[in-house]
């Protein structure tokens, strides 16, 4: 899987400025990507990016004219020193017992009003600002205004609440001053817990040897060097590094012109949001994928879904009893009319299922929708085999996508699975299973039944009433002939093999209509119980997806600086 974040060059920009709209559109792209994966991934994983939108946001509308830049450093790394020395007014208490700065204190260039909201904001205490606008050397001070420097606790302190005070404070500030002195700089607590994590902001950076007058000066550019090749291991490339001595006013010109510079720029807040956008993407980065994924399950994961699901429905517990439903129907309108009474006695086959019989065929498809079958419930088998076929779905669809998805694809497919029986049940009921027209063969033939049944009636009639009239000495009647046999005989007797012969000529042709008309019902009832499976098991699979390429989307928007 391709980085994403690969694409945000990872060396030092610089100079390089970075235009509000752009940040803009990538704080909109990772608001978009949280509301694609909002419910789908873990919160727990979410909660960096949801920070940022949050504190970007608030940043952005609080002051934009203002630059908050922070000391930090180790204690007794000369921190307050050089806030003191730059504000040109004892401000913070430097001192000898150690850790001396408990509280962040803030000194303000210019008027102290506009940044007070940014103040709050961040969190330093009223009592702890101090604004840096004497009427003597305001012109002296004109090129730091907005600046709003903060004095932080040391964060590698025995106190734990000055580390927390420090940590929250860096996810704030719009640039960083590490201060490290002669001593301490190369202490792993600076470089592996502060400085490496804040190597996607090195844009926004500076490092600074405090307390250089310490050094025999040829010592200092050694140090420097050392200092750089740390640097360069925490992945700080090009940052600015510069040597100050706090005590000495000429010590602090470096560093002076580095704030001027960023106080003029007015970039420092954006290149921070900047930076932590790309923490933020790169944290995301392993929950989306590079390729595109499917649409959907392949065609044959969705044919065995609708198979489960028509087993699950009982679909052929349905299509037998439509075959022996119309074998009945069928029998019972073109059998001989002499023995169709008793096969109407018989129950209709769809009736036990209480699916449309021969009385409400074509009854109101409004009422058979709600009326519920009694189709056998599913066995174990098919119950379990359904699970299967779901599970494959949710597998096959999930097949590209990173491992934080799988998981929100499965319960997807599954999330309807308790309305599933239901909605079966109703389609099952509400399907047409085309028995309710009779065909115009069964009343053809069945008026031929008639018809031939009719002529031996009439020839038994004929007969009876020959005999009576013999019996009673009366004048026989004339029997015509049809060759050898009398026309009464023939007419009983031919009447009643037709008859015979016509029923049973007609039984393969039932036989065959019937398994058509299972066929046909197969296929409405497959077809009525595919929507079913589209719209609970493969929607809500495809809206997850659609969820995952819109998230991949919007990384990729945000990524790109
Ligand atoms: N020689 C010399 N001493 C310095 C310099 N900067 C600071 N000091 C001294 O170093 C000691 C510590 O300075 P602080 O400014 O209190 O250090 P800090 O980083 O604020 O320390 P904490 O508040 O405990 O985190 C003090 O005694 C300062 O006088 C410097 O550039 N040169
Ligand atoms: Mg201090």
């Amino acid at each position: 899987m391709t980085n994403i974040t690969g694409r945000v060059r990872e060396a030092f920009r610089g100079d390089q400025r970075v235009d509000a709209d752009a940040l803009i559109a990538r704080l909109d792209a990772v608001r978009r990507f949280l509301t694609a994966v909002d419910g789908l991934l873990p919160d727990a994983e979410l909660v960096p990016a949801h920070t940022l939108v949050e504190r970007a946001g608030t940043r952005l509308a609080l002051s934009r004219d203002h630059t908050v830049v922070a000391l930090a450093g180790a204690t007794g790394s000369g921190k307050s020193s050089l806030f003191n020395a730059l504000a040109q007014l004892a401000l913070s208490p430097v001192g000898v017992r150690r850790p001396t700065t408990g509280v962040t204190h803030a000194c303000v260039w210019g008027p102290l009003e506009g940044a007070n909201r940014l103040l709050d904001w961040i969190g330093v205490l009223p009592r702890h600002r101090f604004v840096r606008e004497s009427a003597l050397d305001a012109d002296d001070e004109t090129a730091l205004h907005g600046l709003i420097l903060l004095d932080l606790p040391d964060f590698d302190s025995v106190q734990r609440s000055h580390r927390l005070e420090v940590d929250r404070l860096l996810g704030l500030v719009d640039q960083v001053v590490w201060v490290v002195d002669p001593q301490k700089y190369a202490d792993r607590v600076i470089h592996d817990s502060y400085l490496r994590e804040f190597h996607r902001h090195r844009d926004v950076t500076l490092v600074v040897l405090n307390q250089a007058d310490r050094l025999p000066p040829a010592e200092v550019p050694r140090v420097l060097d050392d200092l750089r090749r740390l640097l360069d291991t925490d992945g700080l490339t090009g940052v600015p590094l510069l040597s100050t001595t706090a005590i000495d006013p000429a010590g602090m010109v470096g560093l002076r012109g580095a704030l001027e510079r960023t106080v003029a720029e007015r970039q420092a807040a954006l290149r921070r949001l900047a930076g932590d956008v790309d923490t933020v993407v790169a944290g995301l980065d392993e929950l989306v994928g590079s390729a595109r994924p499917a649409g959907g399950p392949d065609d044959s994961t969705v044919d065995g879904l609708n198979r489960a699901l028509a087993g699950a429905a009982g679909v052929p517990a349905v299509t037998e009893a439509v075959q022996q439903a119309y074998r009945h129907r069928a029998v019972a309108a073109t059998g001989w009319p002499l023995v169709r009474g008793w096969r109407r006695l018989r129950p209709d086959p769809l009736r036990r299922l209480h699916l449309p019989g021969p009385a409400d065929a074509g009854a109101d498809a409004a009422e058979s929708l709600v009326a519920a079958t009694s189709v056998p419930d599913p066995t174990a088998a098919q119950r379990s085999a359904l699970g299967l076929a779901i599970r494959a779905v949710a597998d096959r669809a999930a097949a590209d996508l990173p491992a934080a998805w799988p998981g929100a694809v499965t319960a997807a497919a599954r999330s309807r699975l308790g309305d599933l029986p239901d909605a079966l049940d109703r389609t099952i009921a509400g399907t047409d299973l085309g028995l309710g027209r009779r065909p115009l063969w069964w009343r053809v033939v069945g008026g031929l039944q008639w018809l031939v049944t009719l002529a031996a009636v009439v020839g038994l009639g004929w007969l009876v009433l020959g005999y009576a009239l013999r019996a009673l000495g009366l004048p026989a009647l004339d029997n015509p002939m049809v060759g050898q046999v009398p026309l009464p005989t023939l007419l009983l007797l031919g009447g009643l093999l037709a008859g015979l012969l016509l029923a049973a000529l007609t039984r393969p042709v039932v036989r065959w209509a019937a398994r058509r008309a299972r066929a046909r019902a197969e296929q409405r009832l497959t077809a009525k119980v595919a929507r079913v499976g589209e719209e609970y098991v493969l929607t809500p699979v495809r809206v997850v997806l659609g969820s995952y390429a819109q998230a991949r989307d919007a990384l990729r928007d945000a990524a790109r600086r």
